[in-house]
């Protein structure tokens, strides 16, 4: 299985180069594609450093800020012209442990079309977040669940693991969303396709390391198209129209 784990970055100068060593060493066999927006602090060029010095590392440079959801739409689209046949999502703040990499890497092989990792499946962990934090996400994914009759636990997650075949499935020129919605959008496409969604137990750990991206917006959008999604979801059932 040739692995492809994408890593989008914005300033995460101080972040970047711990999570690239831990993962080098995690899981060696695996390339790494830094997809990085034009950072003002520099990533992108440590990343192009990392990238001369180890031929597993590849970096895509984007002109500008456009989100967590357009940066690893460009990364899947370079990944699956490259032939990998596993692509990953992994943030780069440390909060997805490389570590933890090999057990997602596990469910695949195992036949998962998507393997998430989940923070409220038994097993699964969040260290260093606040209860209103928790309180946000827990309340994020099950109101998704409901509103998109999803059975994933943890519907936000990022630290994902698809095999090929699943994003080439997926209509990916479809997909608008930014923030958290890209999240629950994918794996709303995903389930949808009636494909295998595996939930791995993951300890998430918040970063310690640079500034968060996450903001209110993010949050506002994520909600509104899960309202949107669902709402016409129902609607097509009702009036008997397909999806
Ligand atoms: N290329 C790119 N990467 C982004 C963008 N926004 C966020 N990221 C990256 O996406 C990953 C997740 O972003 P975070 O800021 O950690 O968001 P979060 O995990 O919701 O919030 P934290 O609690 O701060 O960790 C990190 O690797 C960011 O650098 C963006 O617009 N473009
Ligand atoms: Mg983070």
């Amino acid at each position: 299985m040739r692995v492809l784990t994408i890593i989008p970055t914005y300033n995460e100068l101080e972040s970047l180069p711990v999570t690239l060593g831990r993962l080098r060493a995690a899981v060696p066999d695996a390339d790494v594609l830094v997809v990085d927006d034009n950072s003002p602090d520099g990533t992108g060029e440590l990343a192009d450093r990392r990238a001369a010095e180890d031929s597993n590392v590849h970096v895509l440079h984007r002109k500008s800020k456009e989100g967590l959801g357009a940066a690893y739409i460009a990364g899947f689209r370079w990944g699956l012209a490259a032939g990998y046949d596993v692509l990953v999502e992994m943030d780069a703040d440390g909060s997805h442990q490389p570590e933890q990499l090999p057990s997602l890497l596990e469910a695949v092989r195992n036949g998962a079309d998507l393997a998430m990792g989940s923070r409220w499946v038994p097993g699964g962990k969040v260290v260093n977040w606040p209860f209103i934090r928790k309180a946000i996400s827990r309340v994020g994914s099950t109101y998704s669940r409901i509103m998109l009759g999803l059975k994933i636990k943890d519907v936000t997650g990022g630290y994902r693991a698809f095999r090929r075949e699943t994003l080439e499935a997926l209509n990916l020129a479809e997909v608008e969303s930014v923030g958290y919605g890209f999240q629950v959008d994918l794996a709303w496409r995903t389930a949808k396709l009636g494909l295998n969604i595996v939930e791995v137990p993951i300890t998430f750990v918040e970063r310690e390391l640079g500034d968060s991206k996450m903001s209110g917006n993010i949050v506002v959008e994520a909600m509104v198209n899960v309202t949107k999604w669902g709402l016409t979801a129902r609607w097509k059932k009702l009036t008997g129209k397909t999806a």
